[in-house]
């Protein structure tokens, strides 16, 4: 077994985030949205970088690029992870996983190896769900698992997925064929810059995911009565706003007395009609709460609209509350795992268990077959920002370490 040689790779590795970073709808910051223009580029320049290191590339009915290696057998080893950003994103989340996966698999198709499975690199366009009001769709697909009621949501322009599909020139009626059977997909493994601060605080550069937290999305719609700024006695009013903002204060104090179970954060509160001279009559907001214990999720849940529903009470507001996402925790396969572990040992690492707090397109490939994550150590734990950063050195040992997998693993 040749060792990799992680420096390189590494070199190699953040050329290629570079490069595809600066392909975004704007000059000034990353923001590259599902089945857009920039989508298209992105996914054209990593199916370009596929064929170089040897694979056969295709796309299927959402645009997700598969960078296909033979191997010998049915069963496939699926690495992938999303080429698609939040708004003003950094360059990491989501391209690591996906060019450290064309590295590894580049490897063996250069040495013209044959093992006893074949390996896909998937380019996921919709984990974010930054356009639509879905996530994970391009993933679903893959794990046959998409449900055609999200066709019919619609962007902020009001296009409908469907309408946008059929403009990026695919078709719904082929999304079932996006699936893989599930004796073909042997495993599901992502790359992926942890996204927090704890690689960092144990001062090891990968780390491996024992669970992906559970999410809900609860949209919370408070319901008041516009009016006009001057002439409305304080005690008089109905205001949509001042419910909302003791709203969001209500889920961090509540999230604060799990002492780190469950995090909550609002990152969307629209309010209708704005304007500095009139009182907010209705607002609506999204509240993202997550955990690693379904339990406790659902308890939070559970107590959180309690809490609204009387604070809206108090206030004299009308209230509605639904949930839009409910995931659960995504446990990542103990095999996978050690396999994981070993190959971080095998580059020198010492492996750091650590569930994981974001969302990931593993979550919709555990329905398909059994998953897992490594992940790679975050300056500052910052990301879904531009100072997202890992450093080269630390995405060559990431993919020294996923070769080092791919070359001991049996299916
Ligand atoms: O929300 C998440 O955790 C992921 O970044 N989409
Ligand atoms: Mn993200
Ligand atoms: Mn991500």
């Amino acid at each position: 077994m040749t060792v990799p040689d992680s420096v390189s790779l590494g070199e190699r590795a953040d050329l290629m985030i570079r490069t595809l970073a600066s392909i975004s709808a704007e000059p000034n910051r990353l923001v590259r949205g599902f089945l857009t223009p920039e989508h298209r580029a992105a996914a054209d320049l990593v199916g370009k970088w596929m064929r170089e290191a040897g694979l056969d590339v295709s796309a299927d009915a959402l645009g997700t690029v598969r960078g296909r290696w033979a191997g010998e057998g049915r069963k496939r080893l699926l690495i992938g992870s999303h080429i698609d950003t939040v708004i003003d994103a950094g360059m990491f989340d989501g391209p690591l996983g996906v060019i450290v996966g064309i590295l590894a698999a580049g490897h063996f198709a250069r040495q013209g190896r044959k093992l006893p499975f074949g390996v896909d690199v998937l380019a996921f366009g919709d984990e974010e769900g930054s356009r639509f009001p879905v996530t994970l769709s391009s993933s679903l697909a893959v794990a046959g698992h998409f449900d055609a009621a999200r066709l019919e949501t619609k962007d902020a322009a009001g296009m409908s997925f469907r309408e946008v599909l059929a403009q990026y020139g695919k078709s719904a009626a082929d999304i079932p064929a996006a699936a893989y059977a599930r004796d073909e997909a042997a495993a599901y493994v992502e790359v992926h810059i942890e996204q927090g601060p704890v690689l960092e605080h144990r001062g090891q550069p990968l780390g491996v995911v024992t669970a992906i937290a559970g999410q809900t999305y609860v949209n919370v719609e408070l319901l008041g009565e516009a009016g006009h700024a001057g002439t409305v006695p304080m005690l008089l009013r109905r205001d949509a706003l001042a419910g909302a903002a003791e709203t969001v204060s209500l889920a961090e104090r509540l999230a604060r007395e799990t002492k780190g179970e469950v995090v909550a954060t609002v990152g969307v509160l629209r309010i209708s009609n704005a304007a500095g001279n009139v009182i907010p009559g209705n607002v609506a907001l999204i509240v993202d709460i997550r955990s690693g214990s379904d339990a406790a999720r659902h308890k939070f849940v559970d107590v959180f609209k309690t809490e609204v529903r009387a604070l809206a009470e108090r206030r004299h507001l009308g209230v509605t509350m639904t949930d839009t996402r409910n995931v659960p925790t995504t446990p990542c396969d103990p095999v996978l795992q050690d396999g994981l572990g070993k190959a971080i040992k095998s580059v020198g690492g010492e492996p750091i268990s650590l569930v994981s707090g974001a969302g990931h397109d593993g979550m919709a490939m555990a329905k398909l077959c059994p998953v897992a994550m490594m992940f790679v150590r975050c300056r500052g734990g910052i990301s879904h920002n531009p100072a997202e950063y890992t450093s080269p050195a630390d995405m060559g040992l990431a993919a020294a370490a996923l070769i080092t997998f791919i070359e001991t693993a049996t299916f």
